[in-house]
């Protein structure tokens, strides 16, 4: 059964954004929900998107790194779309309404892309283009997949298809792998396993307001590499839990 007004819930990971908080948060379209995933701010993060956006759900994260965040935030969600949305600046508010509609015209996945007619980025630095662009045709290769921006934080998907993901469980005391920046990587890699419609929507991405990034382009960039070859070998054995997750989804979407 088609939603026809989808509930839009805004996921947003921050760690130390209080000054860009202060300008991204009164551009955000009013949603059904707006989540906060503090990671271990110290700069009063979380007080200032309190102040700015007073309806604003806040979370602290239970681990460390961006894919942690986002598994805390997910699991808070109670609307019928996610929207996956960095708080430096650098997504635009105003794409929201496109990826919305590349998800009610039938998409599962909705994925923002720098690299299609109409997007672009200021932000991203030729070394970061070269390694995502490497990253990006292995995945393709390995996962028969037609992606055009692996490494890109500004996503969408149906509530619905949570169980797909099958993200590291956030009671967990310890790192697990899919807490850091391979999250991305992860997600794309397990929609497209499980045959789920993705649709890439044109985004372009802005410069950091203030501060500087978390990411660490080598460091990173190997997890995501790892990512991938693990993620390949994980979509050659179906296992337990994804037989779970495809026979749940099956089962709402029927
Ligand atoms: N809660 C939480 N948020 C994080 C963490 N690491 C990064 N973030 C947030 O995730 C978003 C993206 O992080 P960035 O550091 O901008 O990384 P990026 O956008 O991939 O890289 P750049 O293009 O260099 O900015 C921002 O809103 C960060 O505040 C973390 O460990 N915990
Ligand atoms: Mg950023």
């Amino acid at each position: 059964m088609p939603v026809v007004q989808p509930r839009v819930s805004i996921v947003i990971p921050v760690r130390n954004e209080a000054r860009n908080l202060e300008v991204v948060l009164p551009r955000l379209p009013a949603a059904h929900q707006v989540v906060l995933v503090d990671g271990h701010s110290v700069d009063g993060s979380v007080e200032v998107a309190r102040r700015c956006l007073p309806g604003i759900e806040t979370v602290d994260q239970t681990r460390m790194g961006k894919g942690n965040a986002l598994a805390c935030g997910f699991a808070r969600v109670t609307g019928d779309i996610v929207i996956m949305f960095d708080a430096d600046g650098s997504a635009d508010p105003g794409e929201i309404p496109r990826f919305v509609a590349a998800l009610t015209d039938g998409a599962d996945f909705a994925k923002g892309s720098r690299f299609r007619p109409g997007g672009g980025s200021e932000d991203i630095t030729a070394l970061r283009r070269a390694g995502n662009a490497a990253l990006n045709m292995v995945t393709n290769r390995l996962m028969r997949t037609r992606f055009t921006d692996l490494c890109y934080g500004y996503n969408a998907f149906w509530t619905r298809i949570l169980p797909v993901l099958d993200l590291p469980a956030v009671d967990r005391p310890d790192r697990q792998w899919g807490d850091g920046f391979e999250v991305e990587t992860l997600i794309n890699c397990r929609i497209a396993a499980a045959g789920l419609r993705i649709a890439e929507v044109p985004s372009f991405e802005r410069d950091r307001i203030h501060g500087e990034s978390n990411l660490d382009t080598f460091r990173d960039g190997m997890r995501v590499l790892r990512t991938i070859l693990a993620e390949h070998r994980r979509s050659k054995r179906t296992t337990p839990a994804a037989m779970r997750a495809r026979a749940e989804l099956e089962a709402v979407t029927e």
